[in-house]
């Protein structure tokens, strides 16, 4: 299994016999597909990389509330504001779930957020885009859900503990999430000229970041290799990139629309579409922090928190009214 990690990566992972036995006992229970548990032993590296995964997801389902709460206040009927509502506060729960499995290895809230606002973690590039039509709120439902899906379901079985059992509870309102996207399209592409038009419109303009959004090729994957082998991550990028096409197309074309790649076509062999490559130097730059909306999004985030100040520092000084009188009835 590793050999062929190493061959779709080009990176190396070490073999068990160049571990030492505790390292080895502990890759042993990942391959017997045991639960990592917060209090089990973990090599270091573990812990450092399931922290950046962990914490780049739940601040891509933070930031990623931004470019949908920008529509809540016009979205077209009293309905879909309730569903567009509905939706960006299970974003806000998803990183909840998220941050707090991060914290169980060790790592705080506000160094969380440190780290975000520093620019030292990242969070999801298709966030970094604009969301410039009503129709975008049914690309991003329909396309980044749809693909967020597609990364998350296999994670599900990801070898730490409260990761696995978060992505459970996420991957259940990502389906309503994608469903709502693909429902908001099929109005849309069943509409005027002029939402048609703008169907089109979102699909052109999201297509190509949400294939991004699986990371890049796997030649160039930093992580992938180790990564899979403590089943931190369950398959390459280069795989979920093609099952998303593969699902997605047919979707498409049920909407009427065109997917707006002149080199995609269905390639029997290989029981699958073959694609054209997102811009990979875009990609690069956006997740450099050059984007169309990093700084906009960064700010937000800044502001946020700042803003919020006083409402921990009330929270603080309450839990420590309580914790005194706790000690002095004692
Ligand atoms: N954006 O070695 P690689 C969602 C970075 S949103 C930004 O392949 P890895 C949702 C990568 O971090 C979806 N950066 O990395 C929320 C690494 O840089 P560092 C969020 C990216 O980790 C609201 C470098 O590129 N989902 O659900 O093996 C509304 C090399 O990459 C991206 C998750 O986070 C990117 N797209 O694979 C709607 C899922 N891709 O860290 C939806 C969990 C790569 O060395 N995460 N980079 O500085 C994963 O599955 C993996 O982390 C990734 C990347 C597949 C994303």
């Amino acid at each position: 299994m590793y050999a062929q990690m190493v061959k779709s990566t080009g990176q190396a992972v070490r073999d068990k016999s160049e571990m030492n036995p505790q390292e080895r006992a502990f890759q042993e229970r990942i391959d017997a597909g045991e639960k990592i548990e917060p209090k089990d032993w973990m090599p270091e590296a573990y812990r450092k990389n399931l922290i950046r995964q962990i914490g780049q997801h739940a601040h891509s389902e933070i930031v990623g509330q931004l470019p949908e709460g920008n529509w809540i206040t016009r979205a077209p009927t009293l309905e879909r504001k309730a569903i567009l509502l509905a939706k960006v506060q299970d974003e806000a729960g998803h990183g909840l779930y998220l941050y707090c499995a991060a914290e169980t290895l060790g790592i705080s809230r506000d160094e969380l957020f440190e780290q975000l606002h520093s620019g030292k973690m990242k969070y999801s590039s298709i966030f970094n885009y604009p969301t410039l039509t009503w129709a975008d709120m049914g690309a991003v439902g329909w396309l980044v859900d749809g693909a967020a899906i597609m990364n998350q379901v296999p994670l599900q079985r990801t070898s730490f503990g409260p990761y696995s059992r978060a992505m459970i509870r996420i991957c259940k309102e990502e389906s309503f999430h994608q469903r709502q996207g693909f429902d908001i399209m099929m109005k849309m592409a069943n509409g005027t000229e002029a939402q048609k038009r703008m169907a089109q419109d979102a699909l052109n303009r999201f297509w190509f970041p949400a294939l991004m959004m699986f990371g890049p090729s796997d030649k160039d994957s930093v992580h992938s290799a180790q990564s899979m082998a403590w089943k931190i991550k369950m398959n390459t990028n280069d795989e979920l990139r093609q099952k998303f096409v593969d699902q997605t197309v047919p979707q498409a074309e049920y909407l009427g629309l065109t997917v707006p790649d002149e080199n995609l076509v269905w390639n029997e062999e290989k029981g699958g579409y073959d694609f054209s490559e997102p811009d990979w130097n875009e990609f690069f730059d956006v997740i450099s922090g050059n984007g169309p909306c990093n700084t906009e999004r960064l700010e937000t985030r800044k502001n946020a928190w700042e803003d919020g100040a006083w409402v921990r520092e009330a929270m603080q000084a309450h839990a420590e009214k309580r914790a005194a009188r706790a000690k002095a009835a004692a």
